[in-house]
């Protein structure tokens, strides 16, 4: 790696995606022939104790407590915004006027607007920007993508596509605070909407193209929680489960579901998707595998076959082990920095760029719309896919 260009990373986040991130860009280089040397320059977090324990982990070399420090500093060439949602539009908008490169944690914004401004940001500065939709980069997921592109499956009919959890059921979980911002709506924007469903409509909104229109339905089971940065027992402001229907622009019909009180499942993340010619499924539970149905087989032998993603021929595998052997959920982050960085080595924009994650919040903001209201309500057309 000696010689390439580095990329110094100043990381704002010290939390589980503070560590999925970091590990990327450490990992991305030893794997993936790519023009720049990422390095974990800076760490930045307020909490100073915790940051130094996580700079010593990754290998941080200096650490700030102020992300306005880290966004003015000269030596940082691209900030990576992996603190809670609350934070991402004020820092990356910060960081796209100090002309830095900037990558943010999902959802983009708290809400569309949010995204916009930071979208607007981004591209009036003219730097490279992405937002971690890790799952468009499990190598079954991209796999998919391929068969779609080239037209596998026909005409898509019906998308369907669920994120199930569990681990906010008990009453006595308080909201707020490290590890628990998830449910304050004042940090997290909304509940489940955008932090689960947001992921299958980004994958979706790539694999199918934009949705149209959406009819959805949302509920708060757990109404009063107490707050950990209060004391308080106050009201939950975020969704605990939400679902929506909706017509995609190409025709097809889909249902999405996101819940944190399905009993069992703990990131059960599964879509579906019914072609002309073909169906395919996929379950981050079994995230190397894709069911694959194809009616152009020989009537005797047609059915659902299993195909195993971990051959040389199969997206990202041939950078990992020998055939048969498989890679998991950090792999994702992995691909993402290397794919990024391949893009910024030939001048082009990655994705899901800031406009892509504008779109998936144009959409959840629909979808708590449409909760609202009770009716259909149309989702402002945004085109996807502004990059590969
Ligand atoms: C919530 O529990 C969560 O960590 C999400 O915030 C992530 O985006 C998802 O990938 C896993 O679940």
């Amino acid at each position: 790696m000696a010689g390439k260009k580095t990329l110094n990373i100043g990381m704002v986040g010290y939390g589980f995606m503070g560590r999925t991130h970091s590990n990327a860009f450490l990992q991305a280089g030893r794997f993936f022939d790519l023009p720049y040397r990422p390095v974990l320059y800076a760490a930045c977090a307020r909490n100073a104790e915790r940051l130094k324990a996580f700079a010593e982990n990754w290998g941080y070399s200096s650490l700030e407590t102020d992300w306005r420090r880290l966004v003015e500093r000269k030596d940082i060439d691209l900030i990576d915004i992996a603190s809670p949602n609350d934070t991402h539009a004020e820092i990356a908008i910060a960081a796209a006027h100090a002309g830095k490169m900037v990558m943010s944690e999902k959802p983009l914004g708290r809400d569309a607007e949010e995204a916009k401004a930071m979208t607007e940001a981004v591209e009036a500065a003219g730097v490279a920007n992405m937002v971690w939709y890790n799952y468009r980069r499990v190598p079954a997921v991209m796999l998919l993508k391929q068969l779609i592109d080239e037209g596998h499956f026909g005409k898509i009919f019906h998308y369907r596509a669920k994120f199930l959890q569990d681990w906010t059921i008990s009453q006595d979980l308080p909201q707020g605070g490290e590890g628990l911002w998830r449910l304050d709506a004042a940090v997290a924007g909304s509940g489940v909407t955008g932090d689960l469903l947001a992921h299958t409509i980004d994958t979706a909104l790539w694999l199918n193209g934009p949705i149209r229109e959406v009819a959805a339905m949302t509920e708060t089971f757990i109404k009063e929680r107490k707050h950990n940065l209060t004391g308080k027992v106050q009201p939950v402001g975020i969704d605990d489960a939400s679902a929506f229907l909706c017509r995609f622009e190409n025709g097809a019909l889909a249902t999405f579901e996101a819940t944190r009180y399905a009993r069992g499942h703990k990131a059960l993340y599964t879509l579906e998707i019914n072609g002309e010619h073909a169906s395919a499924m996929w379950d981050l539970h079994d995230l190397h595998r894709i069911q694959y149905f194809d009616h152009r087989d020989e009537g005797r032998l047609r059915g659902w076959r299993s195909i195993h993603v971990t051959d040389g021929d199969h997206p990202y595998m041939s950078r990992w082990w020998v055939p048969g052997l498989q890679i998991g959920y950090e792999h994702t982050f992995i691909h993402q920095v290397a794919d990024f960085l391949q893009a910024l080595g030939e001048g082009k924009a990655a994705a899901p760029t800031f406009r892509d994650g504008l779109a998936t919040d144009q959409v959840t903001d629909a979808v708590l719309k449409s909760a609202r209201s009770r009716q259909w309500e149309n989702v402002p057309f945004a085109q996807t896919g502004s990059a590969a």
